[in-house]
């Protein structure tokens, strides 16, 4: 009982102590969130619908600029029967878009999404949208990191 406690009171309490700050940094760094004040979202906009459309791009210019990488993973929107993010691909002469299940933005980067490159899929309109509406997305990175925004829905340029 006497070495127990003479165990516990020196040296032992003392790495148990470590040993717990050591834990604590390594979580926090592990699940260190980012700061969504660091991703910056430029120029958010959805492309105003054709007539009978029922799909729409949505594009912006996504800058990191924090010290780590983020990853978006999804993007969310009321009114929408399901938003995605897209890539478009020409191969050949032939168009196509596919599913982009993650994208990392280095630090310091920035990724342009635009017409026949990254997009937001917007599909399955809910109402009718017209030039000038805007439409909240939220945008969601790993490590619970999420940056909600406002797309102005217009014509392209
Ligand atoms: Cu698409």
């Amino acid at each position: 009982m006497l070495k127990y406690q003479g165990i516990l009171s020196c040296s032992g309490y003392q790495n148990i102590l470590l040993i717990l700050l050591f834990l604590i940094n390594v979580t926090a760094f592990a699940k260190q969130p980012g700061n969504p004040d660091l991703i910056e979202i430029n120029a958010p906009w959805i492309r105003a619908p054709a007539p009978f459309a029922h799909a729409l791009g949505g594009f912006m210019l996504l800058k990191n600029l924090s010290d780590i990488p983020v990853t978006l993973v999804q993007a969310k929107a009321e009114g929408f029967d399901e938003v995605m993010i897209h890539k478009s691909i020409s191969e050949n002469g032939m168009h196509r878009m596919e599913y982009v299940e993650n994208i990392v933005i280095d630090p310091h980067k920035e990724l342009r999404f635009e017409h026949g490159s990254y997009h937001i899929m917007f599909m399955g309109l809910h109402r009718k949208i017209r030039p000038g509406d805007k439409v909240p997305v939220t945008l969601i990175f790993k490590k619970g990191l999420e940056k909600s925004v406002l797309f102005t829905v217009r014509k392209p340029d």
